[in-house]
This record gives C-alpha cells, structure tokens and sequence, in this order.
C-alpha cells in the first residue's frame, strides 16, 4: 500500500456533452475512454473519485450574475447528472465543487465529498501518492485539478486520450496542456500502457 494510485475524473457531466448548456465539442468522446481507465482501476481495487460541478441557481459564476458562464449543472437538474453512459460503478466516491453563490471553483480540490471532506483529504487518507486525471474541460477544470495536485505534491499524470476542452480560444487546451507540462505533470496516453497494480 505504499504505492497508492487514485483515478480522478473531473466533471464528466451533460451540460459539458453534446446538447449541453456550456458543451465542449465532442465532450462525450472521452466517456468510452474513460470506462476503459475505470475498469483498469477497479480491477486493480484502486479507488476512483468523480468531481462533479454543482452550482446553486443563482451564483456570480454564470453570466445571469455578472459571471463568464451560461448557466450550466444547476444542482438536482439533468444538466448537472453525469453523463449516462459513465460507468460509476457500485462504492462511487462523488465530490462536488462551486456551491458558492459569489465565487469561481474550477479545481477538483475544491469538491468536497458527502461527508465534507476535500479530495485533497480524502486521497491523503487513502494512502494515495498518484493520481491519473480525466476529464472536462481540459483548458479549466482538468487543469486547476492537475495544477492542484502537483502543488499539493501528487505526482500527477494527465490521460491526454480522456480530456476534452472548452476552447473558447482554438489553442486554449493545447496552451493549458503546456502550463500542465511545465508544472510537472506527465502526460499518459492509452490504456494499455498503464501499470496500475
Ligand atoms: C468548468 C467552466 C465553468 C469545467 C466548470 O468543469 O471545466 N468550466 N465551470
Ligand atoms: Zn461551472
């Protein structure tokens, strides 16, 4: 147990699918991907978080207030579920970010899981030295979390095959990909050939 993995997929939700309110093209692409990666990691008894975004109905976060963002996973509405096709699995470990009414969340240490414990606590308690992240959006939510990681001193790696990005500029997820590289993160791709046990 001293080598502990953990595999954090960030806010694969429908708001951020195809049809959703603030969706990233071909967001639900990484959803066969990632159920490839959960497998992987429940075979080998690893735990899996899932972060979900989680806001109030009114929030400085969505434009209607005064934020950048169409409103988008309203807490309780079909928007905020996750993706139907994600495979949560059975002892699922939910975490839920920007409850606030007056602030941006964007990185998965900001969840916090039913009992109020962050993901930072969680994965300390779980004896957990590496995460593999994936994900949307790549050129925020995915990057805060990895930004996150490393700063809290994970080794981080980054499932480039599981992440899809916003854009909202063409080259915001390459340059996000850069910043993440730069910090320390190393990107994986391809299920195959990942050693988890
Ligand atoms: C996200 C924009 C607004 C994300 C969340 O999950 O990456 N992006 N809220
Ligand atoms: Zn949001």
């Amino acid at each position: 147990m001293e080598n502990r993995k953990a595999l954090v997929i960030v806010d694969v939700q429908n708001d951020f699918c195809p049809g959703g309110a603030l969706a990233v093209r071909d967001g639900d692409r990484v959803v066969p991907v990632l159920n490839k990666y959960i497998e992987k990691f429940a075979q080998a008894g690893m735990p899996i978080f899932f972060t979900r975004d989680w806001h109030p109905p009114r929030t400085t976060h969505f434009s209607t207030d005064g934020g950048s963002w169409p409103p988008h996973c309203v807490q309780g509405s079909k928007g905020a579920e996750f993706h139907p096709e994600l495979q949560l699995g059975s002892d699922t470990v939910v975490l839920s970010k920007g409850m606030a009414v007056d602030k941006d969340s964007y990185s998965g240490f900001d969840a916090v899981d039913s009992c109020g414990l962050s993901l930072g606590d969680v994965l300390r308690q779980s004896g957990i030295k590496r995460i593999y992240v994936g994900g949307l959006a790549t050129d925020y939510c995915v990057k805060q979390t990895v930004l996150d990681g490393l700063k809290r001193g994970f080794q981080v790696v980054l499932l480039q095959d599981g992440i899809g990005g916003v854009n909202l500029q063409a080259e915001d997820s390459d340059r996000a990909i850069e910043i993440m590289v730069k910090a320390g993160v190393t990107v994986g791709v391809g299920i195959d050939k990942f050693h988890i046990e």
